[in-house]
């Protein structure tokens, strides 16, 4: 292994060898689709969701869709982070503010774990969507936060420690539709309510020069730290005559100023091309939204929704992410 690091051993991460002779810097688990769209109770599809190692197993936190497209989070259980058991009712979430805690609709969760609490952030309907966020320390309570933005915002994640002594985060203003436009911004706060000093990160690529970010780009898994920097994965969107495209990428940020990109891939890591990410809700969709790491080995596990449906796992690791952004970088 190159590049170091700075998270946990994670001994237990699902993993599969790369095949054999593929040049691409991640690939599929072999029997993907892991979660298929109607192993919760009521629901529609299961998809852009995150998960997190706990208590020497795994636990999740899951958007499922209902037979109604209803949009909730619902939290899951693994013992081998492939195998789920989603529970039939969505979060209920506890707060100061009732104003905050009534629910529009909720999806797109991510899930950091920030000392002995574990944050969620998601896509949270109040007036148009924004950010909202919440923590747990048990994932059987939870505890809903102010809404870090006003709307419209998607995509927030947090990073998994404070940088320069403030909470940071990134998200992907928009609007209140399906987003035509979307840079990157980071944004930092000392208590996780009051949200500032927002500085934008990056944006999208007009043109050919690489057209599959073109439309939109948001963050997708927690920020991994690593020596030489963040390594972000992110979702990049191009608008086609048969609507978007969703493809995954990768940029490394600066670890102090993680505003700063110090490389980023002009190609695209994953792009649907699997069935179940071609055919489904919406055709033609990966949308990462949760990574596991194992510090000791550098292996990565990438949790991503497939065609608004289904969720699928894939895999790769540090160096091999890193070595594909310094390799074929995207110039400003
Ligand atoms: C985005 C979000 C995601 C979804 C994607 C593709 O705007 O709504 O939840 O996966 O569109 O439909």
């Amino acid at each position: 292994m190159k590049n170091k690091v700075i998270a946990d051993t994670l001994k237990n991460i699902p993993w599969q060898k790369k095949p054999k002779n593929l040049k691409d810097p991640v690939w599929r688990y072999q029997d993907n689709p892991i979660i298929k769209r109607d192993e919760q109770k009521f629901s529609n599809s299961i998809f852009n969701s995150a998960v997190v190692p706990y208590q020497d197993k795994f636990a999740g936190v899951f958007r499922c869709d209902s037979k109604s497209i209803s949009m909730d989070i619902f939290v899951g259980f693994s013992d081998d982070g492939i195998n789920w058991e989603i529970e039939s009712d969505p979060i209920e979430f506890k707060g100061a503010e009732p104003e905050i805690l009534k629910r529009e609709y909720r999806y797109d969760p991510r899930v950091t774990k920030i000392g002995d609490k574990y944050y969620i952030s998601w896509c949270n309907g109040y007036h148009g969507p924004t950010i909202g966020l919440a923590y747990t320390t048990d994932f059987k309570e939870f505890y809903q936060l102010e809404n870090a933005f006003l709307p419209f915002n998607r995509n927030g994640v947090l990073f998994p420690r404070k940088i320069n002594g403030k909470y940071a985060m990134l998200s992907r203003p928009s609007d209140n539709g399906h987003t035509p436009f979307g840079d990157i911004f980071y944004s930092q706060s000392p208590d996780l309510e009051y949200w500032g000093h927002h500085r934008h990160v990056m944006g999208t690529y007009p043109g050919d020069k690489s057209a599959w970010q073109s439309t939109k780009i948001g963050p997708g898994p927690v920020p991994i730290e690593t020596e030489i920097g963040w390594l972000l994965i992110y979702h990049g969107v191009i608008n086609t005559c048969n609507g978007f495209v969703y493809r995954m990428g990768v940029a490394i940020l600066d670890r102090e100023q993680p505003w700063q990109v110090k490389y980023r891939s002009k190609n695209y890591i994953l792009a649907p091309q699997k069935l179940y990410e071609c055919v489904g809700d919406v055709p033609n969709v990966v949308f990462p939204c949760a990574s596991l790491v194992d510090a000791a080995t550098g292996r990565i596990a990438i949790y991503y929704g497939c065609a608004d449906t289904v969720t699928g796992l894939a895999f790769t690791t540090v160096d091999q992410l890193i070595a594909y952004a310094q390799e074929n970088p995207l110039e400003a």
